[in-house]
């Protein structure tokens, strides 16, 4: 079994991944991993992140519809962290060149509020773009592998929040580039409603002690299969909830 050496070693060869834009091999071609070690890696590298002065702002779930599942060849919802730098403005320009090989998803994204008696609670809802990119070659994973490296985590923007009414589900939801659409579905896709998503993001969380709070968000996950991030304007629109839009260059 590997150690907490190897661990460390791990989630820094995928952050230098990250700044430098180049792919990596495998985990699992080098080591047998379980769950719980995948989450101590990906741990680590968040923690590398905020000792670099970034901050948490919320979570992701991945592969909660079958879309993305099938996409990736793997099987089960998995859990990831959002720091500060990861979001960007809808004024903003996404650049591809900041990325390795990304992929972009339409997303449902929440906003979560505190009561003293209740505890968590949605206080707001919006249409979100997510912006994936492995930090492996080819974009090839396994379960672990990729909860290593933050369930591919790379960039989201967020929409217009508007208050949470309770529900999330049988919205029609797409993903276009200048106007096209490029895959389309609907926000049951995501584990039969969305609403499951935010209670499985809970669970996780504390399981994982992962410290979600008032103001952070949490992302569902992809309704669709991603698409492949080209030059153009990248939108998302969310029946009942608006849409999201960015420029994306080279
Ligand atoms: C894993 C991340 C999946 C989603 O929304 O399903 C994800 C991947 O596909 O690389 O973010
Ligand atoms: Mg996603």
């Amino acid at each position: 079994m590997p150690s907490q050496l190897d661990f460390s070693q791990w989630a820094d060869e995928l952050r230098q991944a990250v700044i430098k834009r180049s792919a990596i091999a495998q985990l699992s071609s080098r080591a047998q991993l379980d769950i719980p070690a995948a989450y101590q890696i990906q741990h680590a590298l968040m923690n590398s992140y905020i000792n670099a002065g970034d901050h948490l702002v919320g979570a992701k779930l991945g592969l909660t519809s079958e879309a993305k599942m099938q996409q990736v060849g793997v099987n089960q919802p998995i859990f990831g962290y959002l720091v500060a730098s990861m979001q960007r403005q809808s004024h903003h320009v996404l650049k591809r060149s900041d990325f390795i090989h990304p992929r972009a998803e339409p997303e449902i994204a929440f906003r979560l509020g505190y009561k003293e008696v209740a505890g968590l609670f949605i206080e707001a809802i919006a249409p979100a773009i997510e912006i994936i990119d492995s930090r492996y070659h080819n974009f090839k994973f396994d379960v672990c592998d990729v909860i290593a490296d933050n369930c591919s985590g790379a960039a989201f923007i967020i929409g217009e929040w508007q208050p949470f009414m309770g529900r999330a589900n049988n919205l029609p939801m797409a993903i276009s580039l200048d106007g096209q659409i490029q895959e389309s579905g609907n926000s049951n896709s995501i584990l039969g409603d969305p609403l499951k998503a935010y209670a499985m993001g809970l669970d996780v969380a504390s399981q994982l002690r992962f410290p979600l709070g008032a103001g952070s968000i949490l992302l569902a996950g992809a309704a669709t299969a991603a698409i492949t991030l080209k030059v153009g304007r990248l939108e998302v629109t969310v029946e009942g909830l608006g849409s999201v839009a960015i420029q994306v260059t080279d």
